[in-house]
């Protein structure tokens, strides 16, 4: 009888972290896992700016190692760690970090992406890249750099993603990884490397770039430092699909080849998977992006401003001392009116404001709708038009690919949320299988299976995880109610220009 093996996957979500053990008994073809260390991840606003606190983050997935010895995990394999995209750390020459990462949502590319724009065309920069414009992707962020603060990346001799970074610290191996290169806007998805004439054209540092490897590569092994800091066995450390998303598709427990996804967690991300990236007219016009998947795959997709708005209201809730759960949000919303009044998640008002249910309001007021007044009224508002805005996704993701699909998965946080998997239901009027729950950390887990040979490719990754874990069935209702709002939706979207 074979032995299960063990794998230890990090996780870290714009929202919280977790260090998740896995274990895969290949005889029953079964994984379990078990969440041994979880923590919130909070953003740190010092002066005018936004920073991760990476030190922070990187103390927590020492606890993880702690907490895995603690319950006498002394067979891990290997770990692994993913994250959200698009930011960095850069390193000095002598190895060490400069300055605190910023947080995407940090306002220092606030209007860089036009002037970026203009310099390189926009039409230019989609062929070359694939990726969607987000005002944040690293492209700007070091733009911005360039022209806020140049002398810090003088002094940079390394960029590396949040991944890598942590996992430089946890190594002391310096490495790109595949996935998380593709979302910087630098990346060319037809050569598949830099793309060194737009970094060139834009004066950015493209000498701090390291060649990306490819997703499910072993890199390094935990310092002899931190072994005895923690006093563990040294264990091998594996770069799977490290940006969070591309962790979180390859465990859409899919049997069919052609499938939808929605990722559910701060952000929703909703396309699907393709074999090549879509570069058409009308994926630009749309802003859909294409990013790098594990194993040659590539995902087609739309961020949507997803939870984070949720997320806001509760901590700006909180903040007045309300102290709302998550679950207590979902029945208030529960228990009001329908189809009241509805936003464009999408719209740039809601990136990053100072008060998200004033936002919300205001948003209703200028659109001369009903403006919500309670949280339960916010809260429904914010779900029945996320459900609506997946809606207007999923149908132009099925243009874009030539694909109908009968069915949306979803995975991520998200799904705790029965009500919004309902509510997509009913929007799409399609059937909803939410699970599992944990995505991109089993997604992480199934990658390092692969590259230490117990599961044989994706494909059988996703039967695995299909075979171990709960889905849950939504189907749809009152198609009649949700087609007019979906029209309600568009009508007032479109004056903000749905996106
Ligand atoms: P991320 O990885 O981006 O940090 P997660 O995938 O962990 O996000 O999802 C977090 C989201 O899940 C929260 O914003 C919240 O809206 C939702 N959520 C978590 N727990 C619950 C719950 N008990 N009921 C409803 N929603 C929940
Ligand atoms: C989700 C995610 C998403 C990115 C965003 C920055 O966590 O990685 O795919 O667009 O964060």
């Amino acid at each position: 009888v074979s032995k299960p093996s063990c794998v230890l996957a990090f996780d870290l979500g714009a929202s919280s972290g977790r260090a998740i053990v896995g274990r895969l008994d290949s005889e029953a073809g079964i994984v379990t896992i078990e969440e041994i260390h979880r923590f919130s991840n909070d953003p740190v606003k010092v002066g005018n700016h936004l920073y991760w606190d990476i030190l922070r983050l990187f103390h927590e997935l020492k606890q993880g190692i702690l907490q895995m010895k603690h319950l006498g995990y002394t067979d891990i394999e290997s770990l692994a760690i993913d994250s959200w995209a698009v930011d960095f750390g850069l390193l000095a020459a002598n190895g060490e970090l400069l300055g605190n990462p910023y947080h995407y949502r940090d306002h220092q590319t606030d209007h860089v992406m036009d002037k970026v724009i203009d310099l390189v065309g926009r039409e230019n920069l989609y062929a070359k890249t694939g990726l969607q414009f987000l005002q944040f992707n690293s492209i700007f962020q070091l733009y911005a750099l360039k022209e806020r603060n140049p002398e810090l990346l003088q002094r940079a001799d390394t960029f590396l993603m949040i991944p890598d970074l942590l996992r430089y610290f946890l190594t002391g191996e310096k490495h790109s990884e595949y996935t998380n290169s593709t979302t910087t806007q630098l990346f060319n998805a037809t050569t598949q490397t830099w793309d060194m004439e737009l970094i060139d054209q834009l004066g950015l540092p493209g000498e701090l770039l390291l060649n990306p490897v490819s997703s499910g590569t072993r890199v390094g092994a935990l310092t002899k430092e931190i072994c005895d800091e923690l006093d563990v066995p040294s264990i091998p450390v594996i770069a799977v699909g490290e940006h969070d998303t591309a962790s979180a598709v390859v465990a859409v427990p899919a049997l069919e080849e052609d499938f939808a996804f929605l990722s559910c967690g701060t952000w929703s991300l909703l396309g699907t998977e393709t074999l090549a990236p879509v570069l058409s007219e009308q994926a630009l016009a749309w802003n859909f992006t294409n990013e790098g998947g594990v194993y040659g795959t590539n995902r087609l997709l739309k961020n949507i401003m997803g939870l984070w708005l949720i997320q806001e209201c509760k901590r700006t809730w909180d903040k007045e001392g309300k102290n709302i759960s998550f679950a207590e949000l979902v029945k208030l919303a529960e228990q009001v009116k329908p189809f009241q009044s509805f936003i464009d998640p999408d719209d740039d008002m809601f990136l990053n404001p100072e008060h998200m249910p004033k936002q919300i309001q205001q948003y209703c007021r200028e659109t001369d709708q009903i403006v919500p007044q309670t949280e339960g009224e916010i809260a429904r508002c914010m779900l029945e038009s996320l459900a609506l805005k997946y809606r207007f996704i999923l149908e132009r993701t099925e243009q874009l690919s030539g694909k109908k699909y009968q069915g949306l998965h979803i995975v991520g946080g998200g799904i705790q949320n029965e009500l919004l998997c309902q509510f997509t239901s009913n929007a799409t009027q399609r059937e909803v299988w939410a699970g599992p729950v944990e995505g991109s950390a089993l997604g992480n887990l199934v990658v390092q299976w692969i590259s230490l040979g117990y599961i044989a490719n994706l494909r059988e990754a996703r039967k695995l995880i299909r075979n171990s874990f709960p889905v849950k069935t939504y189907l749809p209702q009152d198609g009649a109610g949700w087609q007019a709002a979906y029209a309600a939706f568009c009508q007032v979207a479109s004056r903000s220009t749905v996106k």
